[in-house]
């Protein structure tokens, strides 16, 4: 079948806010919202982050995109963070460029290999198929970042859900942030 031939289109970033121009209904994400995500359970209605994406098609080879700005705060001593997945399609990259502010990216395989990067404006970080990403705010100010990935890459939450998240938590530490054991990480 022919692909549809898509109009070329722009849009431009706050890079301090992560909002669009255009602008994009933001999806919330509250801490009632992942009240199991962190390593001790929590609830509240403050908000934690939005993610503003430019919809294509989910086919025909397109590239998804979206701001996510995760704003700074702590529960239970772990710094405010994203739900985090795996593409439901393992093998979809993904990048993720760092627009304001400072993070941390978790990445983890199957396996429960991880690795941690850092994020700020100006950093390119490059999630290969088959690693779960949760992005954590480190700092003071609203982390914004931009990803881009294939376009029917998919979430799967789940997954991370059923795992107990990820095998490291980000807390703050004497020397600043630092990774430690997740205690209710168990290998799937
Ligand atoms: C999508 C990409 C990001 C996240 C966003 C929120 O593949 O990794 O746009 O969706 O940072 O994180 P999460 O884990 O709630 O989807
Ligand atoms: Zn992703």
């Amino acid at each position: 079948m022919k692909d549809t031939l898509l109009v070329p289109f722009s849009f431009a970033i706050d890079t301090v806010n992560g909002t669009l121009a255009p602008e994009r209904p933001p999806v919330q994400r509250r801490l009632d919202d992942m009240k199991t995500a962190y390593a001790q359970e929590t609830s509240g209605d403050d908000l934690v982050y939005e993610v503003r994406q430019i919809d294509v098609p989910t086919t025909n080879s397109n590239l998804l995109s979206s701001t996510t700005t995760l704003y700074p705060g702590k529960t239970n001593g772990e710094y405010y963070m994203t739900k985090g997945h795996f593409h439901q399609k393992r093998d979809r990259a993904e990048v993720y460029i760092g627009l304001s502010g400072e993070g941390r990216l978790l990445m983890s395989s199957e396996s429960g290999e991880v690795v941690v990067e850092e994020m700020r404006a100006g950093s390119v970080n490059y999630v290969p198929g088959g690693w779960a990403h949760r992005s954590v705010n480190v700092g003071e100010e609203p982390l914004v970042f931009y990803a881009v990935y294939i376009a029917d890459a998919g979430q799967d939450y789940l997954a991370i859900e059923h795992q107990g998240g990820f095998p490291v938590i980000i807390v703050e530490g004497e020397n600043g942030p630092e990774a430690v054991p997740n205690p209710r990480f168990q290998q799937a």
